[in-house]
C-alpha cells in the first residue's frame, strides 16, 4: 500500500496547503489547488462527523466525496457517490426489506467493501483512506486524510428532538429546526497522527491552512473542535485563510444558511466571519468573501479583519483553478 511517511520525497515539495473540507466545496477547492500546484503538496483534511455504520459497513460521506471529486468519479449532479452508477444491489436490498432510506450504488459499494476489508485487516482509517485514494487514481500531489481516527459522530438537537446527522440530512432533508449541534466523541478524539507528523515538519517547508467553503457547524466544527487541532494549525501554519460558504446571503449548497438563521445569526459573509472569529479566536488570519459581498467588507465591526474579496464560485474547473491560484497568492502575501 501507499507509503505512510508524510514526507515522501520531501526534497521536491516547496510548500504545503492543508484544506479543511466537508464534502462539497472543499473537495472542488482541493482539486483547484492541486491543479495549480507546482511541486506544492495539497493535503485535504476531511470531516468524519458524518461517518456512520450502515449494512455493517463504515460510510464516510465527506471523505468519499473528496476522493471521488479528486479522482474525477463524483456524480456532479448529486454531489455524492459515483458517476455512471448502477443500483442493482440497492434495488435487491429493497426487495428483501433492507434499509431503503440510504442509497448506496454498486460502484460505491465496492469502495465500502474494500474499506471494510482494509479496516478488518487492522489498518487504521488514515491508512485505508490513503490506499483507497491510490486505487481510485487520486493524483499523488493530493493527500486525503480523515481529521481523526477516533469515532466522532455529529448529532443535531432540533424541534423534532435529537437525531443522528444522516437522519437529519437524508431522512428529514434538513427540515427540522436546528437548535444545537453535538459532536459525540470529539472530546476523546485527537488529530490523526499522520497529520500531526506532517504539520510538525514546519521547518522543512511553508505550510498554509485553508478552511474550505464548508458548513461551519456540520463540516468544519467536527474538525476544529478536536482537542489539539486548533493549536496544531495555529502553531504550524504560516497563514490560515477561511473562505465564506455564504455568498449574497445564501449557501450555494446544503443547510448552512438555514442553520445560521435558526441559530439567530445574520445570514451573511459578515455574520459568518463574526461567528467564526468568536468560536475559533485567533485562528484565521485572512477572510475570503465573494465579491458579491464586497459592500459589507468595510463596516466598522469588521475593520480589524483582513477581508479579501474575489470571485469564489468554482463553477467550472478553469474558474476553480483561477481561484486556486488567487488563493495561493493570498497565502504568500503580506497580512
Ligand atoms: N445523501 C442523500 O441525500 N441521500 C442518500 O441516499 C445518500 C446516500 C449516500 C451514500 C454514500 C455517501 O457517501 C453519501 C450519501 N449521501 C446521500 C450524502 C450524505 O448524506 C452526506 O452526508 C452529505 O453529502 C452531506 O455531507
Amino acid at each position: 500500500y501507499v507509503s505512510m511517511t508524510p514526507n515522501g520525497d520531501a526534497s521536491k515539495i516547496s510548500s504545503t496547503v492543508v484544506v479543511l473540507s466537508g464534502g462539497g466545496g472543499g473537495a472542488r477547492l482541493a482539486g483547484a489547488l492541486s491543479g495549480e500546484a507546482k511541486g506544492r503538496q495539497v493535503i485535504v483534511v476531511t470531516n468524519t462527523g458524518d461517518d456512520f455504520e450502515h449494512l455493517g459497513l463504515l460510510i464516510c460521506p465527506d471523505t468519499d466525496s473528496v476522493l471521488y471529486t479528486l479522482s474525477g468519479k463524483i456524480d456532479q449532479q448529486r454531489g455524492w457517490g459515483r458517476a455512471e452508477e448502477s443500483w442493482l444491489v440497492f434495488e435487491e436490498l429493497k426487495n428483501i426489506a433492507g434499509p431503503a432510506w440510504f442509497q448506496v450504488g454498486d460502484k460505491d459499494l465496492a469502495l465500502h467493501l474494500l474499506r471494510a476489508s482494509l479496516l478488518s485487516d487492522g489498518q487504521g482509517l488514515v491508512e485505508a483512506t490513503r490506499a483507497l485514494a491510490k486505487q481510485l487514481g487520486v493524483p499523488d500531489s493530493v493527500i486525503v486524510v480523515p481529521a481523526t481516527e477516533s469515532p466522532v459522530r455529529t448529532h443535531v438537537l432540533t424541534d423534532q428532538g435529537r437525531m443522528a446527522f444522516q437522519e437529519y440530512f437524508v431522512g428529514q432533508r434538513c427540515e427540522p429546526v436546528l437548535k444545537d449541534v453535538i459532536y459525540e466523541g470529539v472530546d476523546a478524539a485527537s488529530p490523526s497522527q499522520w497529520l500531526v507528523d506532517l504539520l510538525s515538519q514546519r521547518g522543512t517547508r511553508e505550510i498554509d491552512v485553508v478552511l474550505g467553503p464548508s458548513n461551519p457547524f456540520l463540516s468544519l466544527g467536527p474538525i476544529l473542535d478536536i482537542p489539539g487541532m486548533m493549536a496544531l494549525l495555529r502553531q504550524q501554519a504560516r497563514r490560515v485563510v477561511a473562505i465564506s460558504p455564504i455568498i449574497g446571503g445564501r449557501a450555494l449548497k446544503g443547510p448552512a444558511a438555514k442553520i445560521m438563521s435558526e441559530l439567530g445569526l445574520p445570514v451573511s459573509a459578515a455574520g459568518w466571519t463574526l461567528w467564526m472569529s468568536e468560536r475559533y479566536p485567533d485562528l484565521v488570519d485572512t477572510w475570503v468573501w465573494d465579491e458579491a459581498d464586497e459592500g459589507q467588507a468595510n463596516s466598522d465591526a469588521l475593520k480589524s479583519f483582513d477581508i479579501r474579496t474575489t470571485s469564489t464560485v468554482m463553477s467550472d474547473p478553469a474558474i476553480a483553478r483561477q481561484f486556486g491560484a488567487w488563493l495561493l497568492e493570498a497565502c504568500a502575501s503580506e497580512c
